[in-house]
């Protein structure tokens, strides 16, 4: 198993940052590929609660060096600020390895995330406000600046030139806000260069070199497969590719050397921010799931929309990234329902369908069809084993690999590293 992608099936904060650390302890390097600061991923060690933004969740492994690949979208000054309150907290981060070819998050990024969102009104997408999608909008546009221009004076300066340019006409003469100075910005980036020279490198190389040498490599997805920029519900989406394929462009390592690409998939469903969500419940039991499952924003501290699990969703997360296997999450937070339903379809104006529509109109007035399972009532938390689970638990779990279309092999019964069932 020398390469693995584990990356979130629904909308994100299914419980990867618990399922990375869960095998952080078996693989040699946790490399990110996509996103930034703008992802939340909870570790919980004995009693020490962990909130990971930009570092990879390996980072609590000893054994373990974390990667950040190109893919990534890196500010500087919270990478840094993470990386002293972990070293406050006691945790080793001098392992670190950094790609000089990621982008750079600076202030104007976020600045102009901010005054978007603002200008969008309802349309608005609900973004982190972390300056991720302008961030990649430049890298796509050619104007980005990456970590390896940090340490070249002059070309920082020509390129952040080139890119306020642009943005402080689009600042005054669409948003009428003040433009950004090019000095203040570069002075400002200049600052992080001596702090971050130790951990950059050619992380393609060290990843590719580490496959070679028989290493244990995991790849760790931030946000999900449905907030993916191509195949998630756009526009309503993060500006990357947290999808299977993210992994090879973000480290630069080809498909022919992933092995096994593990979904994290809630035993129930939420999104964080705007955009459609057939299964939502806008009652209280959509409550009853966020109390019980503290479904708060890790990086916004927002409330978490929640809704009822769905199979549509699941196999969906199957064909756009060739799951092998899922690791389900939280089926502790169920236990105490009649009967849960399970969406298996979707009715669109009249008609049945059991995949998920490529037509995003479609998507938006898609009605969940349910199929009910019967409930549990008990806590499930102390199981360690399926056949300790109440026989209505294990039902529930065996239906949703059936529909899914993917192996369970962990079901995760509690935040704790140890609260967790291992299938297979
Ligand atoms: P952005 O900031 O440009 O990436 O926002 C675009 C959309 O992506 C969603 N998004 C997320 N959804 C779930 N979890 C995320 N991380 C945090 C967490 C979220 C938080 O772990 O709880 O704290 O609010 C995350 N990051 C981005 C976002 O809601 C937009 O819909
Ligand atoms: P991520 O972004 O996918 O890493 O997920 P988040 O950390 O944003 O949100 C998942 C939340 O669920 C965190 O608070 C985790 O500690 C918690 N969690 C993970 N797995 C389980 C589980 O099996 N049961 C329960 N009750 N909580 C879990
Ligand atoms: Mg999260």
């Amino acid at each position: 198993m020398p390469a693995l992608v584990l990356l979130g099936a629904q909308w994100g904060d299914e419980g990867k940052g618990k399922a990375t650390d869960l095998l952080g302890g078996s693989v040699d390097y946790v490399a990110r590929y996509q996103g930034g600061n703008n992802a939340g991923h909870t570790v919980v060690v004995g009693d020490q609660k962990y909130a990971l933004h930009l570092l990879p969740s390996g980072v609590l492994s000893p054994e373990c060096t974390p990667v950040i690949g190109n893919g990534v979208v890196v500010d500087p000054s919270k990478l840094l600020s993470e990386v002293r309150e972990l070293n406050e907290r006691g945790i080793d981060t001098s392992r670190l390895l950094v790609s000089g070819n990621a982008h750079l998050i600076t202030g104007y990024h976020q600045t102009l995330d901010k005054v978007s969102e603002r200008f969008l009104g309802k349309r608005k997408i609900g973004t982190t406000g972390r300056g991720i999608g302008p961030a990649y909008a430049d890298k796509i546009n050619r104007q980005g600046v990456r970590v390896q221009d940090l340490f070249d004076e002059s070309i920082l300066r020509q390129k952040v030139e080139a890119a306020l340019d642009h943005k402080n006409q689009l600042l005054a003469k669409i948003y009428n806000r003040r433009g950004i100075g090019v000095e203040q910005a570069v002075e400002e980036l200049l600052g992080f260069a001596e702090p971050l020279r130790p951990y950059v490198c050619d992380t393609t190389l060290v990843l590719n070199q580490a496959l070679d040498d028989g290493k244990v490599v995991l790849f760790e997805g931030g946000q999900g497969t449905l907030l993916d920029v191509d195949h998630g519900t756009y526009p309503f989406v993060t500006s990357s590719n947290p999808t299977a394929g993210g992994a090879c462009t973000g480290t630069g390592v080809g498909p022919t050397r992933i092995d096994r690409v593990i979904g994290i998939l809630k035993a129930y469903t939420t999104r964080v921010g705007a955009g459609p969500f057939p299964t939502e419940l806008h009652d209280e039991d959509g409550e009853r799931l966020r109390t019980e499952g503290h479904e708060f924003g890790v990086t916004t501290g927002r409330d978490r929309r929640c809704g009822w699990f769905d199979a549509v969703i699941a196999r969906y997360a199957v064909r756009v990234n060739g799951i092998t296997d899922f690791f389900l999450t939280k089926l502790d937070v169920l236990s105490g329902w009649e009967r849960v339903p399970v969406c298996v379809g979707y009715r669109i104006d009249g008609r049945e369908v059991s995949e998920l529509p490529y037509n995003q109109s479609d998507f938006h007035h898609a009605e969940p069809v349910y199929e009910y399972l019967p409930g549990w009532q008990e806590p499930i938390s102390g199981a360690r084993s399926l056949s300790d689970l109440p026989k209505n638990a294990q039902s529930y779990v065996a239906a949703l690999e059936e529909m899914s279309g993917a192996r369970i092999s962990a079901v995760g019964v509690g935040p704790g590293r140890d609260e967790t069932i291992q299938v297979h």
